[in-house]
């Protein structure tokens, strides 16, 4: 199977389990997309509602406007689709000025315990390649990814045609 980036042909997580999704996840990569919102510092908390649906809250720094620093607290709920590690997004923020959006939120890969890998494709280029997305690279642990989990996440980085593209997220106590 040769790669072709194909947003179509992006595997996700089989067999996926938002119960065990739920709870604190420390961002530690991320691929921007075009517009980047979210600096560092983002921990997202993903909840499963009463009646099964899955929420979040998220926070993260941010620059509004020309200079304005600030820690965003943004929310989010989510619509299941055919695939249960695909989702559709709903978010806003805590204040009107904040990104608002319906994104793509894509499970490819976690162990639930350790590591999640997040994809979200905004724009599909009509070759079917994504000319606008971004992706998390999560962890359970603020400190990082354990090195057992680098090759995993090294190889799925390279399945979404993202391998290079990411940058390190701080979490420096700003939020
Ligand atoms: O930083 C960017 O430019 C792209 C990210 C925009 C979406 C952020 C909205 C967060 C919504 C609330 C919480 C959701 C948590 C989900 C986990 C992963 C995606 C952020």
């Amino acid at each position: 199977w040769a790669q072709d980036c194909q947003v179509a042909n992006i595997n996700v997580m089989q067999n996926f389990d938002k119960t065990r999704y739920a709870g604190t996840w420390y961002a530690v990569g991320k691929k921007d997309p075009e517009g980047l919102f979210l600096l560092d510092n983002i921990v997202a908390q993903i909840n499963i509602e009463e009646d099964g649906k899955m929420t979040a809250t998220a926070q993260g720094r941010v620059i509004i406007l020309n200079n304005w620093e600030m820690c965003a607290h943004m929310f989010a709920t989510f619509e299941e689709t055919a695939d249960p590690a695909k989702f559709k997004m709903k978010y806003w923020g805590a204040a009107s000025y904040l990104q608002t959006g319906n994104d793509d939120h894509w499970v490819i890969d976690t162990d639930y315990d350790n590591y999640a890998v997040h994809y979200s494709c905004r724009l599909v280029d009509a070759d079917g390649t994504c000319l606008d997305g971004y992706s998390f690279i999560f962890s359970r642990h603020p400190t990082g990814l354990r090195p057992e989990d680098q090759p995993v996440v090294l190889q799925k980085k390279t399945d979404l045609c993202l391998l290079g593209k990411y940058r390190r997220v701080a979490h420096t106590g700003f939020c």
